[in-house]
């Protein structure tokens, strides 16, 4: 292979730094390659990380296999399943310690299609944070039950009414980050159990002022493997949402009271 193959000219997305996708795996053998080639494929000036979470399917070994044979394939082996949202905080470290300007989440399965990355990378250059978006116009599901889309939907509405967000799918795990607003966020204290840990992230993105903006995607079921989705999961979320919920209205309660009792003692 020549340079004029491989090197920086054939790199759509230079001017945006250095890219990484983080790739969660739990017990993804049948997956976890087949991702890495596509997104390999899709955009070669991007790197990938598998985070795996001593997967017993044999997941990491397979991983290992991939980055030896790849230099912009990295592993990081964690010690047991600590849930999505662990991964995840883990491989953001790891990404901030490495020099990484862009981070991307992708789930392992195949739902989220690495052929549509370059959309919210090209969102990304006037943005902070990109979320690939299933509930925007042009946005869909495939292969989806209807219980399953109810739940979604439901989920990034009342998310939405609860928090005040306006974001349509607030749930979703297709993201890309500048490194700059994951270093904005306290990532020590964002909640790291299931999947609500997205809408946490979304939440504080926004409410520092930064830009947040939703591409759409095709959002694929997976074929291969099992869900790691449960009911523990969805009620966990419910409950952390309406928490924070509550949480901003008695902050915004109590700010305007004290707004209004400095209005008084200024003579207004
Ligand atoms: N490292 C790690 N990855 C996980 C964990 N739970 C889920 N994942 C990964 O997160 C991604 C999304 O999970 P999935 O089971 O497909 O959830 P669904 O798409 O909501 O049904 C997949 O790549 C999973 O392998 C976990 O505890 N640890
Ligand atoms: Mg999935």
């Amino acid at each position: 292979m020549t340079l004029m193959e491989t090197g920086p000219e054939t790199a759509q997305f230079a001017d945006l730094g250095r890219i990484v996708v983080i790739i969660p795996t739990y017990n993804e053998r049948e997956n976890v390659e087949l991702i890495t080639h596509r997104v390999r494929a899709a955009l070669p000036e991007v790197d990938v990380l598998i985070a795996d979470d001593n997967s017993p399917d044999g997941t990491g070994a397979l991983a290992d296999r991939l980055a030896a044979r790849d230099p912009q394939v990295h592993v990081m082996h964690r010690l047991g399943k600590e849930g999505l949202g662990a991964a995840y905080l883990a491989g953001f470290q790891w990404a901030l310690e490495n020099g990484y300007d862009v981070v991307v989440e992708m789930d392992a399965d195949g739902s989220h299609k690495p052929e549509q990355l370059h959309r919210l990378l090209a969102a990304l250059r006037n943005a902070d944070l990109v979320l690939g978006s299933r509930w925007v116009d042009g946005g869909s599901v495939v292969n989806w039950p209807r219980s399953r889309e109810f739940l979604s939907r439901g989920g990034s509405f009342y998310t939405r009414m609860a928090l005040g967000v306006p974001i349509r799918d607030v749930t979703g795990g297709y993201r890309a980050f500048r490194s700059t607003t994951l270093r904005s966020i306290d990532l020590h204290s964002v909640g790291s159990a299931g999947y609500v840990f997205q809408v946490d992230l979304a939440n504080r993105a926004l409410k520092s002022g930064l830009r947040v903006v939703e591409v759409p995607i095709t959002f694929e079921e997976r074929e291969l493997g099992d869900s790691k989705m449960d009911n523990r999961i969805v009620r966990e979320a419910l409950w952390r949402v309406t928490v924070w919920g509550v949480d901003e209205r008695v902050e915004r309660m109590r700010r305007w009271r004290e707004s209004r009792r400095r209005r008084r003692g200024s003579g207004w």
